[in-house]
């Protein structure tokens, strides 16, 4: 049994009902427990001309390998509509393996800790309702000193509905 954060992310046909779809679809994932979600928060893209993002993370505890979490989790993105057109595009749903247990994995398909997660406001401040201060990242620094570093501008946190 392995502790995995999910990045959540969605810009397209009402974001915030897509990551509700998407929690209800982690809930049901075989040999997993959901075991929290964090608020939601918006922020503008970090790519210029595309709608503002809404973002969420989600903890589980799972027995699935990686590559068979990451096979669920995008036929979940799959199943809401995702059409892959361009890398960075707009997309309905995101759906990112941060963190998986401690593994540092390094394959074509999956790279884990998740690239560019440690400066990513939007990924650190949901994740810090979840995670302990003292989680270790890849590089040995710890969420919270990556928070001290990552400054919470340009994100609003939306209420719980
Ligand atoms: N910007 C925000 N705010 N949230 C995202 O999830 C997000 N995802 C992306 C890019 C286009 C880099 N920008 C983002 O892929």
């Amino acid at each position: 049994m392995e502790r995995i954060y999910i990045g959540m992310g969605s810009n397209l046909a009402d974001p915030a009902e897509q990551l509700r779809s998407a929690v209800e679809a982690l809930a049901q994932l075989p040999q997993t427990a959901l075991v929290g979600v964090s608020a939601f928060y918006q922020s503008d893209s970090l790519l210029p001309g595309q709608p503002r993002y809404t973002n969420a993370v989600a903890a589980l505890d799972s027995t699935l390998a990686p590559l068979a979490l990451l096979d669920a989790l995008q036929s979940i993105e799959n199943g809401q509509g995702r059409e892959r057109l361009e890398r960075w595009g707009p997309r309905t749903l995101d759906l990112d393996i941060l963190l998986f247990g401690d593994r540092l994995i390094d394959e074509p398909r999956l790279t884990v800790p998740h690239y560019h997660m440690q400066e990513r406001a939007f990924v650190l401040y949901p994740m810090a309702e979840l995670a302990p201060a003292d989680l270790c990242l890849a590089d040995g620094r710890t969420l919270a000193e990556l928070l001290k570093a990552c400054p919470f501008v340009g994100l609003e946190r939306l209420p719980p509905t």
